[in-house]
C-alpha cells in the first residue's frame, strides 16, 4: 500500500512500527510484539508484524513481497533485528539481500543469541543502524519479553478492582460489580495479553468464576489455581470447563493428605453428600478425578505449613516458567496477592478504583496477610500512570523491590 508520509520524524515512524507490533498482542507470546515500516523517499512503501507464535518475523512480513523498490529504503523495527536461525530464517539475511539502506531500532534485544549481534551485522554489510528510537516505548511494549528472557520466569501483573475506601467487596462478600463496563472491557484485554490467569481456591469457592476471556477473537489465558489441599469444588465451572480451557491446579500432597484425613473433610463430605454427589473420598480419587477432567496437576512444595499451609509460590513461578508461561495475571484474593507481594514474584500492578464506598471493618480488601510495620518500608512502585475507564481510574505502575 502506497501512502504519503512526507515530514515525518524517525519517532513519527517508529510509532507507526509501535502500533503495528500491538496488533499481535496475545499471539505471539512468548516471543515479541514487533512491527516494521519500510519507508522511501518520504513514503511508506511496506510494512508488517509478528502475526503469530513460530511465523514470520515483522521484518520478513514487511520485505518478502517487495523488489527492487525497497533498495536503498529506511526500515524501521522495535526491536534489534534477529541474525539467528530460529523457526524462521535470520531477519538480518533479509534486510541485506533486499539492500536497505538505513535501519532504525527502537531497542536490542536480550535473546543471548542476538543482543547486539544483529546490529553488528547490519553495520558489517555497509548498512547504517540508529539504536534508541523511543526506547523507552519499544522497552515497555514487550516488559514481558525481557523479563521472562532475562529471568525465564513468568512477568506477574496483580490486578484488583477496589472502591474509594479500599474494600474488594461488601462485608456480605457481594461484589458485582466494583468497576463498570469499560474497566472491566479493559480486563479482557489483560486475560488476552497475558498468557495465564492465576486465582486462589478461596475465589472459586466463593464466584465460581471462569477466568477465560470474553473479548471478540480473544484468547484464554491458562488457568493457574492455588490449591494446597485439593479443595477444589467439582461442580465449579473450572473443572467443568477444563476439557476446553488449559488448566494447572498447583497443590501440595502432603497437606492434602493431611486435609483428606481430617474430620473436617470427612464432615464436608457427609454434609454435602445429599447435595453434591460424587465428590470423591479419598485423594487419590480426587486426584484422578481432576485429571480424566483434564486438569493438569502441578506438585509445590509448601512455604509454610500448618492448618492454613501455603505454597512456595517461587517454586511455582520456575515450574511455570519452565513450561512457556511468561506472563500471568494474578487474580488473587487478599491472601494470595500477600503471599506474591511478600515474595516478590509480583512485577506490576493494575489498580482499578471505583469512585464509590461501602465501608465495614470486615469488607475484604485487596492484599491482606501480614503486613509491613513501617510505611517507609511499603512496597514502591516506579513508573507509574493513570488511566480512566468510565467513571473509574486505572493506576498501574512497576514495583520496585530494591
Ligand atoms: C519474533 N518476532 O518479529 C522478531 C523476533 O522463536 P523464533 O525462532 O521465531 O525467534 C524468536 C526470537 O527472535 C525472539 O526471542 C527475538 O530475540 C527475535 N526477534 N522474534 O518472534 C519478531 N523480530
Ligand atoms: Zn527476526
Amino acid at each position: 500500500m502506497m501512502m504519503k508520509q512526507n515530514g515525518k520524524t524517525p519517532e513519527d515512524y517508529m510509532r507507526m512500527a509501535l502500533d503495528l507490533a500491538r496488533k499481535g498482542e496475545g499471539q505471539v507470546s512468548p516471543n515479541p510484539m514487533v512491527g516494521c515500516v519500510v519507508v522511501k523517499g518520504g513514503q511508506v512503501i511496506a510494512e508488517g508484524y509478528h502475526q503469530r507464535y513460530g511465523g514470520f518475523h515483522a521484518e520478513r512480513n514487511a520485505l518478502i513481497y517487495c523488489g527492487e523498490e525497497v533498495e536503498g529504503a529506511d526500515l524501521y523495527v522495535n526491536l534489534e533485528p534477529c541474525c539467528h536461525q530460529g523457526k524462521t530464517p535470520p531477519c538480518t539475511d533479509i534486510i541485506i539481500e533486499k539492500k536497505i539502506a538505513r535501519v532504525y531500532v527502537g531497542c536490542l534485544d536480550v535473546n543471548p543469541r542476538v543482543a547486539g549481534k544483529g546490529v553488528e551485522i547490519l553495520r558489517a554489510h555497509g548498512i547504517q543502524v540508529e539504536v534508541g528510537i523511543l526506547e523507552e516505548e519499544c522497552r515497555k511494549l514487550n516488559e514481558v519479553f525481557f523479563y521472562y528472557m532475562a529471568n525465564k520466569l513468568p512477568f506477574v501483573a496483580m490486578k484488583y478492582a477496589m472502591t474509594l475506601d479500599g474494600k474488594i467487596a461488601c462485608e456480605t462478600g457481594d461484589s458485582k460489580w466494583v468497576t463498570g463496563t469499560e474497566a472491566r472491557a479493559y480486563v479482557q484485554r489483560l486475560r488476552n495479553r497475558y498468557r495465564g490467569i492465576m486465582a486462589g481456591i478461596g475465589t472459586v469457592q466463593a464466584d465460581d468464576p471462569l477466568l477465560n476471556c470474553r473479548m471478540k477473537n480473544g484468547r484464554n489465558p491458562v488457568r493457574i489455581l492455588c490449591d494446597t489441599r485439593l479443595r477444589i469444588p467439582t461442580d465449579s465451572r473450572i473443572v467443568q470447563t477444563a476439557a476446553e480451557i488449559e488448566t494447572i491446579l498447583a497443590w501440595n500432597p502432603k497437606a492434602a493428605n493431611t486435609y483428606y484425613e481430617s474430620e473436617t473433610y470427612r464432615e464436608e463430605i457427609l454434609r454435602k453428600k445429599g447435595s453434591s454427589k460424587g465428590r470423591p473420598e479419598s485423594l487419590q480419587e480426587m486426584q484422578k478425578f481432576l485429571e480424566t477432567k483434564g486438569i493438569t496437576l502441578l506438585e509445590v512444595p509448601l512455604k509454610k505449613e500448618g492448618t492454613m499451609p501455603e505454597l512456595d509460590l517461587r517454586f511455582l513461578m520456575q515450574q511455570l516458567g519452565e513450561r512457556g508461561i511468561d506472563s500471568i495475571l494474578l487474580e488473587g484474593g487478599g491472601m494470595l496477592n500477600a503471599s506474591a507481594l511478600q515474595e516478590h514474584v509480583v512485577q506490576r500492578v493494575y489498580a482499578f478504583v471505583a469512585p464509590k464506598l461501602v465501608a465495614g471493618a470486615d469488607a475484604k480488601s485487596p492484599v491482606e496477610g501480614v503486613g509491613i510495620p513501617r510505611m517507609e518500608d511499603a512496597v514502591k512502585l516506579r513508573e507509574t500512570e493513570v488511566f480512566s475507564f468510565g467513571k473509574d481510574i486505572c493506576i498501574t505502575g512497576r514495583m520496585d523491590y530494591s
